[in-house]
This record gives structure tokens, sequence and C-alpha cells, in this order.
């Protein structure tokens, strides 16, 4: 093969290579809180290709001293938020971090996976939101 024609089928290849895996997704973290009137905290993290969640909140702990989290390991679901910024969920004030999603158009959606499961988006604000059940 002459050289250019090297060169363009090795272009076409590297064109042909999907969202190269080492590409982030970036994404918002929103700290809410519905059982207690307290600001709002705003965060930007990012997953690997088709990271899942967990992975972009444990990114965020590593690089914001602001941020921290806890889960707790449930044997058929996987994790479970447990804390936020060291406020706890708890079964006796029957308190929990919700998980909702708000989509680049404005929808706001509550996933039926947690944290281990939920593959953030570009863009998307994921919203830690506090609240009662
Ligand atoms: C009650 C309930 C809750 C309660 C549990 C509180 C309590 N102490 O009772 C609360 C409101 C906290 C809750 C929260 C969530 N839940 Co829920 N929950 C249920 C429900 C209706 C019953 C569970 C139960 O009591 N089982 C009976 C007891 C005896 O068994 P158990 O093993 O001890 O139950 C525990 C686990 O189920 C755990 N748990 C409950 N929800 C979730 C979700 C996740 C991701 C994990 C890891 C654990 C977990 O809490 C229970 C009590 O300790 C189930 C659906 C169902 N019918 O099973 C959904 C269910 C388990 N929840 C689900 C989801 C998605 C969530 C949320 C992620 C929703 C959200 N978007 O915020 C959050 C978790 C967020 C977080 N902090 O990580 C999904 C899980 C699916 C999946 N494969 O991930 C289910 C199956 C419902 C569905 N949508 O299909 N949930």
């Amino acid at each position: 093969m002459k050289t250019p024609a090297l060169l363009s089928a090795v272009l076409l290849l590297v064109s042909l290579i999907p969202a190269a895996s080492s590409d982030l997704t970036p994404f918002t973290v929103l700290v809410a809180n519905s059982v207690k009137v307290t600001p709002c905290k705003n965060y930007t993290t990012a997953v690997v290709f088709r990271g899942i969640l967990l992975g972009g909140l444990k990114r965020l702990q590593n690089s914001t001293k602001d941020f921290m989290f806890t889960y707790t390991e449930d044997p058929n679901y996987g994790p479970f938020l447990q804390s936020v910024n060291g406020l706890p969920g708890s079964q006796g004030n029957r308190t929990y971090w919700e998980l909702l999603v708000k989509k680049p158009d404005g929808q706001v959606i509550r996933p039926d996976v947690g944290i281990g499961c939920y593959l953030p988006n570009k863009y998307e604000t994921i919203i830690l939101n506090y609240n009662k059940y």
C-alpha cells in the first residue's frame, strides 16, 4: 500500500473506534435537603465511558475536600448510599438519601436503580436529596 493510502486507512480505522474509552462523561452532583432548609451544594465530576455513578462519586470524593459520602452493601441490590457530607439516613427517623436525576432538558426522574447501577450521562445533574419515607 502507498503511504497516502495507508494513512487514509489508519485515519478511517481511528474514526471508527467508538467514543474512546478514556473519554470522561462529565456531570454535576447537587446535594439537596427536603427535610430541613439547607443551602444546596453543587459539584462537578465525571465517570469513564459507561461508568457507574458510584465511580463518579468516588472520583469526586478523592478530588474535593468538601464532598464525602458513605455506603453500605446490600446483599441483593448492592451499594446503598448511607450518608452524604456527614449526614446519615436513619431508619429511626425514616430518612434516606434519595437519588434523582435532572436531564439536560430539565426533566427530573427518580431512577429505579441505586448508585451501583446508574450510569450517568453527559451534562446530567445527579441530585442526592435527603428525604423522608
Ligand atoms: C422500602 C424500600 C425502600 C426504603 C427502604 C427503607 C426501609 N428501611 O424500609 C427506602 C425509601 C429507603 C428506599 C430507597 C431506595 N430504593 Co427502595 N425499595 C423499597 C422496597 C419497596 C421494599 C424493600 C423491603 O422492605 N424489603 C423487605 C425487607 C425485609 O428486605 P430487606 O432486604 O431487608 O430490604 C432492604 C433493602 O431492600 C434495602 N433497599 C431498599 N431500597 C434499596 C435500593 C438499593 C439501591 C439498595 C442497595 C438497597 C435498598 O432497604 C430495605 C430495608 O433495609 C423495594 C421494592 C420491593 N417491593 O422489594 C424497593 C427497591 C429495593 N428500591 C429500589 C430503589 C431503586 C431505591 C432507590 C435507589 C430509589 C431512589 N431513586 O432514590 C433508593 C435508594 C437510594 C440510596 N440511598 O441508595 C429498587 C432497587 C432496584 C435495583 N435493582 O437497584 C426496588 C427493587 C424498587 C424498584 N424500583 O424496583 N427503598
